[in-house]
């Protein structure tokens, strides 16, 4: 487990960053607009519900480091099942994590997973790298495929493993913008191209948090039989506004985070 928080978000973004060529450019499209860099509201990891992997094997972690849970989401059509976890200090990036629930899907896709999962080796689970550490496993085309037809989720996860699938840009702390509607705006214009699953937007002021992002990056991946070119990571942009309390809300919106995942679908 990792003693630095900031190294550990470091090495997150390192990471993400390899795989996710426009996110240092989106990066400087919104830091460069004003004086301090961009603030990240969250981050999100993917995982299978196997005791090794679990959602709680990533998330002891973050507990470590003095992060405590949020909230838990259920999302009936993806077999997911999804957890946030958040720091007393607000510029520490919320953790969503979501595990596919295995027994609700094939036997065939859950084997397969199965042995993918069989070749971690049980210490790297809880060494230092393991949030980036991507697979530990090779999968060939054909399995990739085969997965993607029942679950984009568990093709992902076979394909990219451990790794931030996104980074989420802080909308209330940009400077230079205040509705997400004038980022999407600026992100167009630079040619990213959006997740428009729900609209652009997902979520309103009404449930306390708005968010769009970039579709995913589509990168080279090595599989046994050669390269290809599939989805990898994306940014997202989260816009969150205050409750009656005065405090912003800190939780996600199950319906908003439904439509976020299809973010890694292909084009
Ligand atoms: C997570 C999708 C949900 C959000 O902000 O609602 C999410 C994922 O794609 O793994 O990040
Ligand atoms: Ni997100």
């Amino acid at each position: 487990m990792h003693t630095d928080v900031n190294a550990l978000f470091e090495n997150l973004w390192q990471n993400y960053l390899s795989v996710t060529p426009s996110a240092q450019k989106v990066h400087a499209l919104l830091g460069s607009s004003q004086q301090d860099d961009v603030i990240n509201d969250h981050i999100a990891l993917r995982t299978f519900n196997l005791p090794k992997v679990s959602l709680d094997k990533l998330a002891a972690h973050f507990l470590a480091l003095g992060y405590k849970e949020g909230g838990e989401y259920h999302f009936e059509a993806k077999k997911l099942y999804a957890k946030h976890f958040e720091h007393a200090d607000p510029t520490l990036p919320k953790v969503f994590i979501s595990e596919l629930l295995l027994d609700k899907c094939s036997a065939s896709l859950k084997s397969t997973i199965e042995d993918l999962v069989a070749q971690i080796p049980e210490e790297a689970v809880s060494a230092d790298n393991f949030l980036y550490s991507g697979t530990h496993w090779q999968v060939s085309s054909s399995t990739y495929q085969q997965l993607l037809a029942e679950s984009e989720y568990a093709a992902w996860v076979a394909a990219w493993g451990y790794r931030a699938n996104h980074f989420t840009v802080n909308v209330n702390y940009l400077e230079k913008y205040a509705a997400l509607e004038d980022v999407n705006a600026a992100l167009k214009q630079a040619g990213f191209l959006l997740n428009t699953a729900g609209g652009e937007i997902k979520g309103t002021p009404e449930v306390f948090l708005e968010q769009s992002a970039t579709l995913a990056d589509i990168v080279p991946v090595q599989f046994l039989d050669g390269e290809t070119q599939i989805p990898s990571c994306f940014y997202e942009f989260a816009r969150r506004y205050p409750l009656a309390n005065g405090q912003l809300y800190s939780g996600f919106v199950a319906a908003s985070a439904d439509k976020i995942f299809e973010s890694t679908n292909a084009r």
